[in-house]
Order: C-alpha cells, then sequence, then structure tokens
C-alpha cells in the first residue's frame, strides 16, 4: 500500500524528507490494489486455460494431490558449512573440507536436476515450500547448487518469475549451508559471451544477494575464458570452484585428445589462475568408474586443490562411478534428492548414502532427514511431468553421442519445436557424428548447445559429413554454428578443423583473441536510465540491469508479462501450468495474511473475433473476462 511504501523508501529511512517528498516523490503512488492485482490474476489464469502453457500439449487439469510436506524439525540455531566460511573465511573452509574423513555431498535438486529431467521448469515457489526443512534436513551437506546454468534464463522466459528473488527467498530460509551456483564463464548464464565488466558485475551481484560457491567452466575447457570469472569471485571473498569439463573417454586409447595428461595440464593452470577447488564436470556422465578412480588419483598428484566431481547418471553408471572416485580421495560428490535423480540427473544421495554402508569413507548426510525431501520432490515432480524427456531407463548411447545430461530434454523440446519430435533418434546420432565433424570437442553449455544446432540443421536437410563440405558454399548455417567457427565462443583444443570452417565463414573473419577483449563495455547508467524511460511503473534495480544485459528481449518480456499479470509467482504449480477447470475453486495467498478464493464459473463459446467470455468468482463476486483463444 501507499504507507507501505512510503516507510520502506530510502529517502525515508535515511530521514531524508520534508512535507514535499509525498508531492515529488512519485513513486509512492506506485503500489496494486488488491482488486487490481485480482484481476490481473484472473488475466493470467483465464489466459494459460483458454491458451495453455508453452509446450504443453494437455488441455484438461489432471488431479494432481498436494505434496507431503516433510515432518522435520528445524532448530533455531541451525548451522552448517556456511557457518564455517562466514567464520573462517575461503582458506578455512578449504582447509575443514581437506580435514574430513567422510566424502562432502552437493544437493542438485534446486538446479541441475530438474535442469536435466523437467526442461528446467521447476519454479520458486515448489522450493520455497520445504526451504526451511531443507535448511535442517541438508544441514550436512556441503553445498546446494540452486541457481545458475538455465535456471536463470528459464526462470524470466517461461516461469515469468525474478530469478533473483528466488535466489534472495531461499537465502533467507536457507542461512546455514553454502549456496553454489553454475557459471559458463565468458558466457555468465548465456549462450555468447559478454562483456568483461557484465560477468564481474553480475558475479560481485550474485554474491551479494547469496552465492558462496561459484563454479566455472568454459564450455571449451579454455581458460582464457574463465579468468575474469575467477578474479571476480576473489575479490567478492567467495569460493572460486574452477572446472575442468571431462569429454571423451580416458580408458580408450583410440582416443587421445582427451587424456589423463590433457586433464592434469589443465588441473594446474587452474590452480595457478586462482582456484580455490576443482571441479571435475563430467557434463555427459562419460567418466567409467575405472576412469573416475585414474583420474581422481592422477589429479591428486597433480594439484593440492580439493576435488569436486560432478557427473551424471544417464548410463545407469553413476553410483558406482563415484564409489570409486570416493576410493580414489574425491573429497565432494555431486547428488540429487532420490525423487530427482537418476537418468539425466545426478546419481540419488539416498541410494549413496546406503551404497557406503561399511565402507571406509560414508557420505555426511542426515539419510533420515534426505528421505522425507525426497517423498515431497516425488509429488512435486508430478506437476512437471509435461517436461519430462520420456527417458525411463538408463541409456549407455550417451557414451557414443556424448550429450550432456542438462541438455537432452532441452533439444528435445527444441527438436520438437523445428518438426522433427518425431526424427529424435536420428537427431541424437547426428549430434555424436557433429561431434566428430567439429574435431571431438568439449561439450557443454554453450558448445553444445551449436552441436546440437547443426544436428537439427543436417538431420532436416538431410545433410552427411560429406555433403556439408561439398555443399557447404551454398548453404545457410546456423548463427550459432558460423559464430562458433568465428571464434566468438573461444578456441576449442587443438583448433577447429579447416576444411569445415572454411564453408561455414564464407568471407567472413574468425578471431583469435579472447571475445571479450573485443566487446564494448556495458554503459550501467545508460542502461538503467534506458530502462526507467521504458518501464515507467517499474522500480529499475542494478539485478533488472544485468538481466537486460544477458537477455534484453527476454526481460523486456518479463516485464511487460508482470505489468499484464502481476505476481503469478503466488499460484499453486498445477494452476499455473494448466490454468482452471469449470467449477473448480483455489485459494491464491497473494501475500501473508491476503487470501484470494477464485472459482471459474463458465468459459463461452467462441466469438466471430475469436474471443471467449469467462466467468470467475473473485471472493464470492463475480467477474466477467475477455480473453482471446489463440488456439
Ligand atoms: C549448464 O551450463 O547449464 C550446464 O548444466 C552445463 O552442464
Ligand atoms: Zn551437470
Amino acid at each position: 500500500s501507499f504507507l507501505e511504501n512510503v516507510v520502506a523508501h530510502p529517502k525515508f529511512l535515511a530521514g531524508d524528507f520534508n512535507t514535499s517528498f509525498i508531492d515529488t516523490t512519485t513513486e509512492l503512488f506506485d503500489f496494486q490494489l488488491p482488486r487490481n492485482r485480482g484481476s490481473k490474476l484472473l488475466n493470467y489464469i483465464g489466459n494459460v486455460t483458454v491458451n495453455g502453457f508453452p509446450g504443453v500439449d494437455v488441455k484438461s487439469k489432471p488431479i494432481l494431490a498436494q505434496p507431503r510436506q516433510p515432518q522435520i524439525i528445524v532448530p533455531s540455531d541451525l548451522t552448517g558449512t556456511k557457518t564455517i566460511l562466514d567464520a573462517q573465511g575461503v582458506d578455512g573452509l578449504v582447509s575443514w573440507i581437506k580435514a574430513q574423513q567422510d566424502v562432502l555431498i552437493t544437493d542438485t535438486t534446486m538446479r541441475d536436476a530438474h535442469q536435466s529431467l523437467l526442461a528446467t521448469r521447476m519454479r520458486t515457489a515448489d522450493m520455497l515450500a520445504v526451504a526451511q526443512e531443507t535448511a535442517a534436513g541438508m544441514k550436512d551437506h556441503f553445498s546446494l547448487e540452486m541457481w545458475g546454468g538455465a535456471t536463470f534464463d528459464v526462470a524470466y522466459r517461461f516461469l515469468k518469475e525474478d530469478p533473483w528473488k528466488r535466489l534472495a527467498q531461499l537465502r533467507e530460509a536457507i542461512p546455514n549451508v553454502l549456496f553454489q551456483m553454475l557459471v559458463r564463464g565468458a558466457n555468465a548464464v548465456g549462450y555468447k559471451n559478454y562483456p568483461d565488466n557484465v560477468i564481474r558485475e553480475f558475479i560481485a551481484e550474485s554474491a551479494a544477494t547469496g552465492i558462496d560457491v561459484f563454479r566455472i567452466f568454459d564450455s571449451l575447457n579454455w581458460l582464457p575464458s574463465m579468468n575474469v570469472s575467477i578474479e571476480a569471485v576473489r575479490d567478492a571473498g567467495k569460493v572460486a570452484e574452477v572446472a575442468v569439463c571431462y569429454t571423451g573417454d580416458i580408458l580408450n586409447d583410440g582416443r587421445d585428445k582427451y587424456t589423463v595428461q590433457y586433464y592434469k595440464d589443465m588441473a594446474r593452470e587452474v590452480e595457478q589462475a586462482g582456484a580455490h577447488i576443482l571441479a571435475i564436470k563430467d557434463m555427459a556422465g562419460l567418466l567409467k568408474p575405472e576412469a573416475a578412480y585414474r583420474l581422481v588419483s592422477e589429479l591428486k598428484e597433480a594439484t593440492e586443490l580439493p576435488i569436486h566431481l560432478h557427473t551424471h547418471d544417464t548410463s545407469g553408471n553413476g553410483i558406482y562411478t563415484y564409489a570409486r572416485a570416493i576410493e580414489a580421495g574425491v573429497d565432494i560428490i555431486d547428488t540429487a534428492l532420490g525423487a530427482m535423480s537418476g537418468l539425466t540427473s545426478q546419481p540419488s544421495v539416498n541410494s549413496l548414502a546406503y551404497a557406503l554402508d561399511g565402507a571406509q569413507r560414508q557420505a555426511r548426510v542426515d539419510i533420515e532427514s534426505l528421505e522425507k525431501l525426497s517423498y515431497y520432490y516425488e509429488d512435486v515432480r508430478k506437476f512437471y511431468s509435461e517436461f519430462e524427456s520420456g527417458m525411463v531407463s538408463p541409456h549407455s548411447e550417451v557414451y557414443v553421442h556424448e550429450m550432456p545430461g542438462g541438455q537432452y530434454s532441452n533439444l528435445q523440446q527444441q527438436a520438437k519445436g523445428v518438426g522433427l519430435g518425431d526424427r529424435w533418434e536420428e537427431v541424437k546420432d547426428m549430434y555424436g557424428r557433429v561431434n566428430l565433424l567439429f574435431g571431438d570437442i568439449v561439450k557443454v553449455t554453450p558448445s553444445s548447445k551449436v552441436v546440437g544446432d547443426m544436428a537439427l540443421f543436417m538431420v532436416q536437410n538431410d545433410l552427411d559429413e560429406e555433403t556439408v563440405i561439398t555443399r557447404g558454399m551454398s548453404l545457410d548455417f546456423p548463427a550459432s554454428v558460423i559464430e562458433l567457427f568465428q571464434g566468438y565462443l573461444g578456441q576449442p583444443h587443438g583448433g577447429f578443423p579447416k576444411d569445415l570452417q572454411r564453408v561455414i565463414l564464407k568471407d567472413r573473419e574468425a578471431i583469435a583473441v579472447r571475445p571479450g577483449e573485443l566487446l564494448p563495455a556495458v554503459e550501467f547508467d545508460a542502461l538503467q536510465a534506458m530502462l526507467e524511460e521504458k518501464f515507467p511503473n517499474r522500480t529499475i534495480t542494478k539485478q533488472d540491469c544485468l538481466a537486460h544485459a544477458l537477455y534484453d528481449k527476454v526481460f523486456e518480456e518479463y516485464v511487460t508479462a508482470e505489468g499484464q499479470f502481476g505476481d503469478i509467482s503466488v499460484l499453486d504449480t498445477p494452476t499455473f501450468i494448466y490454468g482452471m477447470k469449470i467449477g473448480e475453486e483455489i485459494d491464491v495467498e497473494i501475500e501473508t495474511g491476503k487470501t484470494l478464493i477464485i472459482k471459474l464459473v463458465s468459459i463461452g463459446e467462441a466469438q466471430h473475433d475469436g474471443t471467449r467470455v469467462l466467468y470467475f468468482e473473485l471472493n464470492g463476486q463475480s467477474r466477467e473476462l475477455v480473453i482471446q483463444d489463440m488456439t
């Protein structure tokens, strides 16, 4: 309300006001009346009910039970790894990691797990509902990976919610365990290189909002693309966990591009670049158990850094890989809660905890709480069933196509989008062939996206390895492919294959320097002014400016949607995705103590102009809404 705006205003708080304050500070009048908020919510519900949710084919809302709430006692004096970092600093934390006998655990449920299983569609509300129980139940975990990767983009683009708010809200509810995010080096949380000052500011703001551990990687394992991020994390006093992406197969003598020596050399470079922790990022789940044992053992020799291993369970061998890595002395591993684990996601923490019974090193977790949390997510996962990839059993074919777990369900959606849904098997096969055509590159966002784009392009145009070269000069390659071969994502190990590069680039030039050296800095003051003018009803924050610098159109569409629909994060997920059924009544708590009761009474016939009239009851009063039927 107006009064709340006054007492929360920075000028008011600083005592910087007099009687003209109210007259001249117009933003005090930027508040939404409950009636207005109700109308906006009805507008959203009406729209999704009539027109559906992007990517969801089901027309009628399924019956979905309320998730089972975990019965976990939340003590008032929660402690955890964040307590150690805050009290002893990064060096203190690193010493503590090294002193542990048990293997430490990172939980990926709120980031990689749903990115890999549900196309990143999990909403903040479903995480917040068990956040305090997570703080208590995962108090022994090393960290929670809960931000970064695709979550940033998808939050704005599809969920119409603010990822910064997710971070701040979860931080408040989970003050005791380290928060971890995935940063794609010079690509931040996007698909292309950004100017250095965007990377620096983005990391500083992420740190200030609650991230403690930054896992930094480069999609071509090119260290120059990671240096700016590493420095920014160190400057913020946070933990720089630098990744070596694992690709190929160190056990296969026939593949000599990515050898143990390659990884050892890179680990040493990473240590010299200022990393606090070394991550082995096995984004596709290619690291076989014996390879894990060898690699971890050798890297332990090569570096002093604690080692954090990340894998995906696509092949079904994840637990075995972890078991061997644990024997070799790995310090930290990534797992997900049982209900959000397996397949393209991480191995199950619940299973691992039991698998290590009787072993020398145990998983440092509270298994009873994890079982309860897992039941909750088992129910929540059903909300998002439309985003499941359809994979129901382990796929050992991953050793051939090498597709990252986080890409599988996303590329599948992309294939559907361009009409190749029924040629998915061909697309997967082509993905592996494109990798070899590209000279066997590291495939992880965004380089994996480029390989995916090329695979779709080749299947769509019935091209193979030969015709892509012979007909190459007359082909319009996807923009992402051209940019990769121009060097705009950096330089791959061993360079680009020259004959392919020639036909892809045609008369374009390639660069050999770091793209960040060429990109002009973003003028944040000018950007702020531009956004203030464009969106006069929104208080533009630094976070908004960063979001715009990363994803201008996506951010602007999000702000427009917010203007139209208000804050839709308050809706329950089934309503958010499926809308309402005729006769259904829902409660929506728009803020603490303020609940709207919404009933959908009827949906009228489509009119000549394609509109339908929907009748609702909002807190008992009837409301009529005209919705354009776009189906
Ligand atoms: C991402 O960049 O989003 C990934 O998960 C890469 O593995
Ligand atoms: Zn991953």
